[in-house]
């Protein structure tokens, strides 16, 4: 039994990008080791008195949890002395971090440390969200460099912190999946060439805010739950509250995650999903998977960004969903 740990996959697959750098690869492993650490604080969380709420509330006016703060601290110090990064975008800080120039990197890391935070104190997925950039402006790093379409990334992925520990990543050559051994501290290969199965099983909304939501996203859902064998409907409805639970679900087994706009918080009219810490990242490793990502009216890989903790609604999943969605959309 051959036994693939995710340094050795990353290696094998700059040898297939041809002749590179390897900073990718060594930034790639530097989120790997970050990760382990996270994870161990995560499965130590109601031991060591960092589970609950820090009493602050972030740039998103969401109460910050202190694993938020751990996730956030760890990642920004780690990869900002990695030599491999210009810029940090943090869906916890107002501001990027711009590397000091004489250590600074040629990529842009963009991430939500710690998704899902608030199903931390029920035990519930959390996740680590990471989207990777090139640099592109010609002198030292500027915001600007964290806000690129998503159609530009070079790399992203996500660890969900559930019944095991798994990164998932891509780098354009397909998603891979690499669940934690604990016993020897390696992430070892368990998922290759992710794609999301043709049949789509789940559909992933908070129908809490139905009473909100546009008339394209009702219509939408209520497709979802009418009786036809034929399509295998009523989909099957799960919903984590956390995205990268969701995803990863739908993307192995066949679904549609949906965080729609909808009018119950004049702040959240765009949606609550960040699009460079989370919508980006997903959208790009959708993609990869066959599937596909959209406001309803737009590609989120094709949009250009205008402000670093921009809002968007999202859908994404097997590509005939959101297919329909946007037919919805444009009838709508
Ligand atoms: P709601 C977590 O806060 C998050 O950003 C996503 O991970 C998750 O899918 C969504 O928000 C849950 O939001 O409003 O349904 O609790």
């Amino acid at each position: 039994m051959t036994l693939t740990t995710i340094e050795r996959h990353i290696i094998d697959e700059e040898r297939r990008h041809g002749p590179t750098s390897g900073t990718l690869t060594n930034l790639l492993h530097d989120i790997a080791v970050a990760a382990k650490v996270i994870s161990r604080e995560v499965r130590r969380a109601g031991l060591n008195d960092i589970i609950g709420a820090t009493g602050d509330v972030n740039v998103q006016g969401e109460v910050v949890q202190k694993l938020d703060i751990y996730a956030n601290d760890l990642l920004s110090g780690y990869l900002s002395h990695s030599g491999r990064v210009c810029a940090i975008g943090s869906e916890e800080d107002p501001e990027p971090l711009l590397v000091e120039p004489s250590r600074a990197g040629k990529y842009v890391v963009n991430m939500d440390p710690l998704d899902g935070s608030g199903n931390i104190a029920v035990n519930a997925s959390i996740g680590t969200i990471f989207s990777i950039l090139p640099k592109k402006s010609t002198g030292n790093a500027t915001a600007a460099d964290c806000m690129q379409a998503g159609r530009h990334q070079v790399a992203a992925g996500y660890v969900m912190y559930g019944s095991s520990t798994v990164l998932v990543y891509s780098t354009g050559l397909g998603v891979y999946g690499f669940t934690l051994d604990p016993t020897v501290g390696e992430f070892v290969l368990s998922h290759t060439k992710i794609r999301y199965p043709q049949r789509c099983k789940f559909y992933s909304v908070n129908e809490g805010n139905s009473a909100y939501w546009d008339t394209n996203t009702r219509r939408y859902v209520d497709w979802c739950k009418q009786i036809d064998p034929d399509t295998h409907r009523p989909y099957g409805h799960r919903y984590i509250g956390a995205m990268v639970a969701d995803f990863h679900r739908n993307m192995l087994e066949g679904g549609v995650f949906l965080y729609p706009k909808d009018n119950k918080d004049a702040g959240m009219s765009h949606g609550k999903l960040r699009l460079l810490f989370e919508a980006n990242p997903m959208a790009y490793l959708a993609d990869q998977a066959g599937g596909a990502a959209t406001t309803g009216t737009e590609r989120i890989l094709e949009i250009e960004p205008t402000d670093l903790h921009q809002r968007v609604p999202v859908v994404v999943g097997n590509t005939a969903e959101v297919e329909r969605y946007e037919r919805f959309s444009r009838e709508s």
